[in-house]
């Protein structure tokens, strides 16, 4: 008997033990092989964004049978548990959108957002939507910081189409990962992006066994010029968690570039004399909000 087919594909949606595979030949529901569900203990053996592969059977369902090393990850610490949970493995990059009013943007949370992606390695974009409702050079002037610092900033409006252009361009053939509070246009980017990809994402209820609520089945959705997005399903996915404090410096640019000249080479940076950071804060070489940022979150401070 010959063997079954095995192909390669890309994890697109997971949910109570099923997978639905991209592959050549469309796309695949798959459960894990029994050996790799046994497989580590410390974490989901195989998430949204997993390269893996394939068997296929002949009912048209397959198996994951291999799941390929991840590049990167994004994670959080599964409730209750050491564990992590992953959210998106491989993710090329964030974007993180904030709007320019209704509501106002939270540069503090922007700045946490950053840091995680700093943590794993993900380049980050910033999207200042909502573009139409206030004056373009004030919104360049609150956000300009942050394409100084690497991150580029797309300026949007799903309203009247402005940036989607460029926006659009910038996800083709890259798995990008879409995260900011609530209403600041999410749903409404994705759409204009592509119309119909705001309103993919799924709903399900869950019944927990404290009552029903509902949350969303994360996917990655595919674009037509080639690519995906995933919705991540808010922000609590962003928890600082297992940041160890003295970490904190290396993941903010500006701060990272001057830590080796404090004095004092386990330098805090909150109240050191011969301190290089607040020096650069001082001089207006670092700006205050980040700087005020860093300490937050330094002093471990909740959100
Ligand atoms: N003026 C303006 N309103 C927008 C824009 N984008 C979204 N909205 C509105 O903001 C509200 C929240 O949008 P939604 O896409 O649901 O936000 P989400 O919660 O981030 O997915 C809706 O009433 C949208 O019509 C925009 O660029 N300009
Ligand atoms: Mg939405
Ligand atoms: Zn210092």
């Amino acid at each position: 008997m010959p063997e079954p087919p095995v192909l390669p594909g890309l994890i697109v949606r997971a949910q109570s033990g099923f997978f639905e595979v991209a592959t050549e030949r469309g796309p695949v529901i798959c459960q894990l092989r029994g050996k790799l569900k046994r497989g580590p203990r410390t974490g989901d053996a195989a998430a949204l964004g997993d390269r893996v592969r394939v068997g296929l059977l002949d009912d048209g369902t397959g198996t994951i049978e291999t799941v390929e090393p991840r590049r990167s990850v994004l994670s959080r610490q599964a409730p209750g548990r050491k564990a992590e949970q992953v959210i998106v493995a491989n993710p090329d990059q964030m974007v993180f959108i904030l709007a320019c009013a209704d509501p106002d943007p939270n540069f503090r949370m922007l700045d946490r957002l950053l840091v995680v992606a700093e943590r794993e390695r993900i380049p980050a974009r910033v999207c200042a939507n909502k573009i139409d409702l206030v004056v373009e050079r004030a919104a360049r002037a609150e956000f300009e910081e942050y394409d100084r610092l690497g991150y580029p900033v797309h300026y949007t409006s799903a309203v009247s189409g402005k940036g989607i252009r460029d926006l659009r361009k910038a996800l083709v053939g890259k798995i990008s990962v879409f995260a900011g509070p609530s209403g600041v246009g999410k749903s409404s980017l994705l759409n204009a992006i592509q119309p119909g990809l705001g309103l993919h994402t799924s709903e399900v209820s869950q019944n927990t066994g404290r009552g029903t609520h509902t949350t969303v089945v994360p996917e990655l959705m595919a674009l037509s010029a080639g690519g995906y997005v995933a919705d991540t399903p808010g922000l609590r996915a962003f928890a600082l968690w297992d940041i160890e404090p003295e970490e904190v410096d290396g993941y903010f640019p500006e701060l990272r570039a001057l830590v080796s000249e404090c004095a004092f080479n386990d330098c805090t940076h909150l109240h050191e004399p011969g301190c290089a950071v607040m020096a650069a804060v001082e001089h207006g070489l670092i700006s205050p909000e980040r700087y005020d940022s860093y300490c937050r979150i330094r002093q471990g401070e909740p959100e």
